[in-house]
């Protein structure tokens, strides 16, 4: 297992080796560790232990301490620590390199800036905050600390530019099935890239590339899933929710670890066999076909039965007057 937290953009926040590891022995403690017996594991002073209990609580990591009894970590605080993420999970093409930080800009922005610099395929940026998490177009993800999933993984599929949709698609299929493994909750696709829960968006997802010539040089693809979220700001109460309507919590490190297994499996799938078989498995969970819906592509408005899916990620829409329109990107409403 490889893990690399070191690379550092512009605004990155990441812990360091010493923090890692004291955050890495509270989790596992099943009890409080006192100041004392952290100071000897870690080889340093007590004062050094706390100063550095102190440094992790600034950054947002909820450290109990109590004079008697030492430090735990608050119940409930859920670590995504680096060590964790990959252990012994059977990856074949999407097996890191690690890249974590408590804070970024964008996971996109720093996988693209390593996927530059030469980054492998398979190489994960996640991240426990962003601060300027980005959606498609510009738009604004947002993205608490501590609560929701925000990851890029950075591949390198050499294939022509033109199937970076039905790259989406599939990451698509990867997510919904992720959140059933993990959480046990039956989620929707929305074309494009919109993951969907009781109608409001759970998730969504942002492809980027590079081109070389006639292909992909790299792609950064990047998820983000609102699990614990318990409020969004006022403008995004009417379209996005989290699992946290469900009045449970879920782990964020299970639902990463299925995630990188279902996108490794259907990842796998796309460049062996192409869309074509994963096609079937998006449209079992897709709540778009079959749906009147409005379209907006640039100026343009077409309204019509959302019916199929073409080969190459276009939404074929009907319009009542039987003609169709292939629409390839853009943004779907329900019509009316
Ligand atoms: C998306 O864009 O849905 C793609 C979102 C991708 C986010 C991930 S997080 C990790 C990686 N790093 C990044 O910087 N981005 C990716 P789009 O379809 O354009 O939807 C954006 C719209 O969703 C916004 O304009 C809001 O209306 C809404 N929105 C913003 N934050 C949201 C949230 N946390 N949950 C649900 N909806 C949100």
């Amino acid at each position: 297992m490889v893990t690399e937290p070191k690379a550092a953009p512009a605004a990155a926040v990441y812990l360091e080796q010493v923090q890692e590891e004291l955050l890495g022995l509270l989790q596992n403690a099943s009890t409080f560790l006192s100041g004392a017996q952290l100071a000897a594991r870690l080889q340093l002073s007590r004062t050094a232990v706390w100063k550095r209990i102190e440094r992790l609580r600034s950054l947002g990591y909820q450290v109990e301490g109590s004079s008697r009894r030492g430090y735990r970590l608050a119940p409930g605080q859920e670590l995504l620590l680096p060590a964790a993420i990959l252990a012994d999970l059977p990856l074949q093409r999407l097996a890191g390199p690690v890249h974590h930080y408590v804070s970024l800009p964008s996971t996109n922005d720093a996988a693209k800036e390593l996927a530059r610099q030469g980054a492998p395929e398979g190489t994960l940026v996640v991240a426990e905050r962003q601060t300027a998490g980005r959606g498609r177009l510009g738009r604004v993800w947002e993205s608490p600390p501590f609560t929701g999933l925000y990851l890029t993984l950075i591949l390198r599929p050499p294939r022509p530019p033109a199937e970076l949709p039905t790259l989406t698609l599939t990451a698509a299929v990867a997510a919904v099935e992720a959140l059933q493994t993990a959480t046990g909750v039956t989620t929707g696709i929305k074309w494009p890239n919109d993951i969907i829960f009781q109608g409001k968006k759970l998730g969504g997802i942002l492809t980027e590339m590079e081109t070389e010539s006639d292909r992909m040089s790299f792609v950064v693809l990047g998820v983000g899933l609102n699990l614990n979220t318990p409020v969004f700001p006022e403008h995004l109460r009417e379209i996005a929710t989290s699992l946290a309507v469900t009045g449970r919590t879920y782990s964020r490190l299970a639902t990463l670890r299925a995630l990188l297994q279902a996108l490794d499996h259907w990842y796998d799938v796309f460049l062996r066999d192409g869309f074509g078989d994963i096609l079937a498995r998006w449209r079992q969970a897709t709540v778009t076909l079959g749906k009147v819906v409005c379209c907006r592509q640039g100026e343009r408005e077409i309204t019509g039965l959302a019916r199929e899916i073409a080969p190459d990620g276009a939404l074929i829409v009907v319009r009542p007057d039987g003609t169709e329109e292939r629409v390839l990107s853009g943004e779907i409403q329900p019509a009316g």
